[in-house]
């Protein structure tokens, strides 16, 4: 019998909704300023979330409406750097939002986190995007200092294979060296879970906008937010008993079920 030792995270959508007020808008910056007249809308982004990492998503953005650009691109062996000089700059643009204070973190998460770190349980994030954002995130919502509560910050392309493969999540349990049966995934999308799953992580799923449709077969329970002391969360698969919220009491009774 293993015992729950730690709780690793995703970040976009999980920790925080940062897709459509934060990279989504970050995105567009880049592109307007590189005089291109792409502009991704909220319904459009939707789509475009099914890859991960964002300069994937700009390469399959290119492919999915630009097909005869993209060819071009390629012929003069230009598309690669194009591509690595915006997303550069859309991550300027999305750190720049961060710091002003643009996207706050989802109910629950602080509360959470101060909580796993009161009784002593290990922290770790896994997600496909650039470090340098989650830096910004931790800091502009949680302080400076936060970023050292996470034993571990596994992040973009620091593995070959992004989300939905488990590669992020194999990585971080490698470095922590810990088993899957002796921690918890925290998650919101179908890449998110298919990677957690793929790596044998037993997840809690907390759903937004971009996802609630998201197949999450596997999942120990589906919320729709972590949940507050006075802001109950709505169970959409699975239970969480009389609880109204995620509290690490919660936490360790899913990982037992
Ligand atoms: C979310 C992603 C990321 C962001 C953009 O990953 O797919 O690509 O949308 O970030 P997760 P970058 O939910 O695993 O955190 O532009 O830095 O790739
Ligand atoms: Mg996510």
């Amino acid at each position: 019998m293993f015992e729950l030792k730690a709780l690793i995270f995703d970040v976009d959508g999980t920790l925080a909704d940062t897709e459509k007020d934060g990279h989504r808008v970050a995105f567009n910056r880049a592109f307007e300023e590189a005089n291109l007249d792409w502009n991704w809308s909220v319904d459009e982004y939707d789509e475009l979330l099914s890859v991960t990492g964002g300069k994937e998503r700009i390469r399959h953005f290119l492919t999915l409406r630009l097909p005869e650009f993209l060819h071009e691109q390629q012929q003069a062996g230009t598309l690669d750097e194009l591509i690595k000089k915006l997303h550069a700059r859309k991550t300027y643009f999305y750190t720049q939002l961060l710091s002003e204070g643009a996207i706050p973190l989802r109910p629950g998460v602080k509360r959470l986190l101060d909580e796993a770190r009161d009784q002593g349980f290990r922290l770790a994030i896994a997600t496909t995007t650039t470090p340098a954002n989650v830096t910004s995130l931790l800091e502009s919502t949680l302080g400076k200092e936060s970023i050292e509560w996470f034993e571990v910050i596994a992040a973009g392309d620091i593995v070959p294979k992004k989300k939905p493969a488990a590669d992020i999540y194999d990585y971080t349990l490698e470095k922590m060296n810990l088993k899957p049966e002796q921690c918890v995934a925290f998650e919101d999308s179908s890449n998110g879970i298919q990677s957690s799953l793929g790596a044998n992580l037993k997840t809690i799923i907390t759903q937004n906008h971009y996802t609630e449709t998201h197949d999450f077969t596997g999942a120990a329970v589906v919320l729709d937010h972590l949940g507050e002391p006075d802001a109950a969360c709505t169970c959409i698969a699975g239970d969480i008993k009389d609880a109204s919220y995620v509290s690490m009491e919660v936490v360790k009774q899913l990982f037992n079920s």
